[in-house]
């Protein structure tokens, strides 16, 4: 038995499916999860030694690779100082004022500690902005396990195979509405029939949780449309794409300004922290300026402040174009390999984000991305990792480069997907 085997083994009687998050459980694979000793760049290595290329990147936070220098010293001078006070605190205002410079959409921001955190506190911003109650987010959209989003949500409940909302009253999610990812039609059907009791529209600018999928030129531009028209706020789930896709996001690539943007994962650099943020007229509706509560005991904690800040100050450095050049090179690559087998593959692309699905035709929506064959995806992922490289253990989740992928490791990913036997 392996050390992993055996931490696992003790994990099941301790802690639910031994993990501290559904989609690490590696049911969907058929795998047991491997346990991680450490991390740097690229790489993990595991508690049996085994070192692995990651494409998981803690589902998003390292893009500047793991253990990045500037970020462990930012974390350890800070610690030098204590951990957390209670109290403001001088990173919290640099970071915001970081976060405020970069994100077009952003004028005002509060730091939360998740990413569904951010989310759950943007919709309650909405409905006590607007003083409606409905929601439009789409199948296959995640934005945390907020009792709202639960319905027909991506990622982990996807992976789970998790149907409906377990354990949320129906009174809740009444007021959820659901509609296609690219289909305005839809949306713009539940806005003719309940427009005047819609808070909120919640989106992917590029969904990342039900495998990657982009939008359709238009699509975005159509939702602020339709959300000004009928008076709703439109809030870019960003926890994803939020310093990713660019340093200003999905919104600077894109050009757009949502009325509120959620942010998570690589603002936080591998430490717990969220942040909502949008218009100042409307943040300013924020307890205790305002009247819509909300409140976090480890809200703009020093020590992940201070983690965020160097992350990002650092990102600031990059050139995302080149990661993402290498990306595409690379992820059209891997497509070649595997369609060069005979399989059914399309593969998805944006920045240093991308996802091959096992299907003969275009993924662009839930019900595509579901139709791809999932027992492919596991022989892929179970051979990959064999031999060394670290996907996501779930069909609908991305595959995320870093500035510390080399070309070495790209290689070796390549040289590794084209022994995969199917
Ligand atoms: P957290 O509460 O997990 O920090 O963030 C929730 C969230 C919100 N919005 C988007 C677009 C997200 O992708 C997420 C979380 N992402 C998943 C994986 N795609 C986290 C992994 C997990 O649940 O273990």
């Amino acid at each position: 038995m392996t050390i992993s085997q055996d931490l696992f083994q003790k994990a099941l009687t301790l802690i639910p499916g031994g993990v501290n998050s559904p989609v690490r459980a590696c049911k969907s694979v058929q795998c047991e999860p491997l346990f991680i000793a450490s991390a740097s760049g690229s790489k993990l290595t595991t508690e049996d030694g085994t070192e692995l290329i990651d494409y998981v990147m803690s589902w998003g936070p390292m893009l500047l690779g793991h253990n990045h220098p500037e970020v462990a010293a930012a974390i350890a001078a800070t610690a030098a100082n204590g951990t957390s006070f209670g109290a403001p605190c001088r990173l919290e205002v640099e970071l915001a004022q970081t976060v405020i410079d970069a994100v077009p959409g952003i004028e005002m921001v509060r730091m939360v500690s998740s990413g569904t955190e951010a989310t759950m506190s943007a919709l309650r911003l909405a409905r006590g902005y607007t003083g409606r109650n409905g929601v439009i987010k789409f199948h296959g959209g995640y934005h945390g396990h907020a009792d709202a989003f639960l319905a027909s949500a991506g990622s982990g409940v996807a992976t789970q195979s998790i149907p409906g909302t377990p354990g949320v009253p129906q009174d809740v999610v009444k007021h959820t509405l659901l509609a296609h990812y690219n289909d305005l039609h839809m949306v713009r059907a539940l806005f003719e029939e309940q427009g005047d009791d819609i808070a909120a529209v919640i989106v992917e600018p590029v969904a990342g949780n039900m495998g990657l999928v982009l939008p359709k030129p238009g699509f975005l531009e159509g939702l602020r449309d339709l959300t000004r028209k009928f008076g709703a706020l439109l809030i870019f789930d960003e926890v994803i794409t939020g310093f990713r896709i660019g340093y200003g996001g999905a919104q600077q690539a894109f050009k757009m300004e949502p009325d509120l943007t959620c942010l998570g994962k690589i603002i936080g650099g591998g430490l717990p922290v969220g942040a909502y943020g949008g218009k100042r007229e409307i943040m300013a509706h924020i307890a205790p300026s305002g009247n819509v509560y909300q409140a976090g005991t480890l809200s703009g904690n020093p020590l992940a402040m201070a983690a965020g800040l160097a992350t990002l100050n650092a990102l600031a450095r990059q050139n995302y174009d080149a990661l993402a050049s290498r990306t595409e090179a690379f992820s059209r690559e891997l497509e070649n390999i595997l369609r060069g087998k005979g399989l059914p593959v399309t593969r998805n692309h944006i920045a240093s984000i991308f996802t091959i699905f096992f299907s003969a035709t275009p993924v662009t929506d839930f019900p595509s991305a579901q139709a791809a064959d999932a027992k492919l995806f596991t022989t892929f992922y179970q051979q990959m990792r064999e031999q060394g490289i670290y996907l996501a253990p779930s069909a609908f989740e991305c595959a995320f480069t870093s500035f510390a992928h080399s070309a070495e490791d790209l290689e070796r990913t390549l040289d590794a997907a084209s022994k995969v036997r199917f």
